[in-house]
């Protein structure tokens, strides 16, 4: 083969992981980056916490940050008030490691992640309240609300992820991200961003997660189990339900279907595979309001429970607050003292003239 000076070299891909650390590590402020690693640095005994009620951010910056630090001779127990939900198992390396109750209280440094209040960290707070209390915490959060628990904190609201300020923070400060590593903070930003869709993901973002498939980790392992995984039951559920209860109002605008206890049965499904239908409805062109009724439980008496999710300017929480239930603005519910089909016929007028009123 002949080359000849058009030709252009192609960038090998350690030489384009080199570029890409380089520019992660200017995501970060050199000063606070060296403040919080000093920390580290001083500590051999470490406790990293992930919030409760734990999402992938939480458990793989917390996983993914004591696989970096293990081989820098640091003792690292990952701590979180609940289990690890049984469906992350697949993507997150050392998974099984995670404690609910701290083992002792001889650590000499807490990083707490992905929340900036220690009340968020649940059980494990109010357990260990003096211990935590005393403590010289790290504090690593992206929540803009966050108020911040360390010595030293930095949450940086422009990371999508708290994984995505790790993987900064530790280019920055030339620590080597392993295969194992490198899972687990890609987990973190795949899930926060749900597969780099929602508004929050950067070409930052998009960098980072670019460096850590360069360090071996595979997107479609997180993604799949996360997002597309589903039991057969459920989808017959799905079916079921669809085929029967579809319904709109308002030139379609809004769209609604109902779970009988019978439908249930007749799939073998769990009472839970209704979750992501509302979701699933959302996706249908022109819908702006879509609502699930699930028939309660028939030894509970006369019950359906509503599930709202709503597109701006439409405001689900309010909905569900006239039927005496709560949420966010685009997802929330209530519980309703009647049988499914009055449900239904008292629901949808009401919130055909919410739509009419905007
Ligand atoms: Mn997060």
């Amino acid at each position: 083969m002949t080359t000849d000076d058009t030709t252009k070299q192609t960038i090998s891909p350690a030489t384009q992981q080199l570029a890409i650390a380089a520019a992660l590590a200017t995501g970060i402020d050199n000063e606070r980056a060296a403040a919080a690693w000093h920390l580290i640095a001083g500590a051999m005994q470490i406790v990293l916490l992930a919030h409760e009620r734990p999402d992938p951010d939480a458990l793989g910056s917390a996983l993914g940050l004591a696989h970096a630090l293990a081989p820098l001779g640091k003792t690292c127990v990952v701590a979180c008030a609940d289990p690890v939900p049984a469906n992350y198992d697949s993507f997150l390396p050392g998974h099984a490691s995670v404690v609910t109750e701290l083992p002792h209280e001889r650590f000499d440094l807490v990083i707490a992640l992905d929340a900036g209040e220690l009340s968020r960290y649940g059980a494990l707070y109010t357990r260990h309240q003096t211990f935590f209390d005393h403590a010289t915490i790290l504090n690593l959060d992206h929540h803009i609300t966050s108020v911040g628990c360390g010595k030293v904190t930095i949450i940086d609201p422009a990371s999508a992820a708290t994984a995505e300020l790790l993987t900064l923070l530790l280019l920055n400060r030339g620590i080597e991200i392993s295969l194992d590593a490198a899972k687990c903070l890609l987990a973190g930003i795949i899930t926060d961003t749900r597969a780099f869709e929602f508004d929050a993901t950067t070409a930052r973002t998009l960098l980072a997660g670019a460096y850590l498939v360069g360090c071996g980790a595979v997107p479609e392992t997180i993604i799949k189990p996360m997002y597309r995984m589903k039991p057969l039951a459920k989808v017959r559920l799905w079916g079921i339900v669809l085929n029967r209860s579809l319904g709109s109002a308002a030139e379609n605008r809004i769209v609604w279907a109902s779970v009988r206890q019978r439908d249930l049965a007749e799939a073998g499904a769990t009472a839970d595979m209704d979750d992501g239908l509302a979701s699933y409805l959302m996706d249908i062109d022109g819908v702006a309001i879509a609502l699930i009724f699930k028939e309660g439980d028939s030894n509970k008496g006369n019950e359906t429970r509503l599930s709202i999710r709503a597109l701006a300017p439409y405001d689900a929480a309010a909905i569900a607050a006239h039927f005496g239930g709560g949420g966010h603005i685009r997802a929330a519910g209530a519980t309703l003292p009647m049988d499914l089909e009055t449900a239904i016929h008292t629901v949808i007028p009401y919130v055909e003239a919410t739509l009419t009123e905007q």
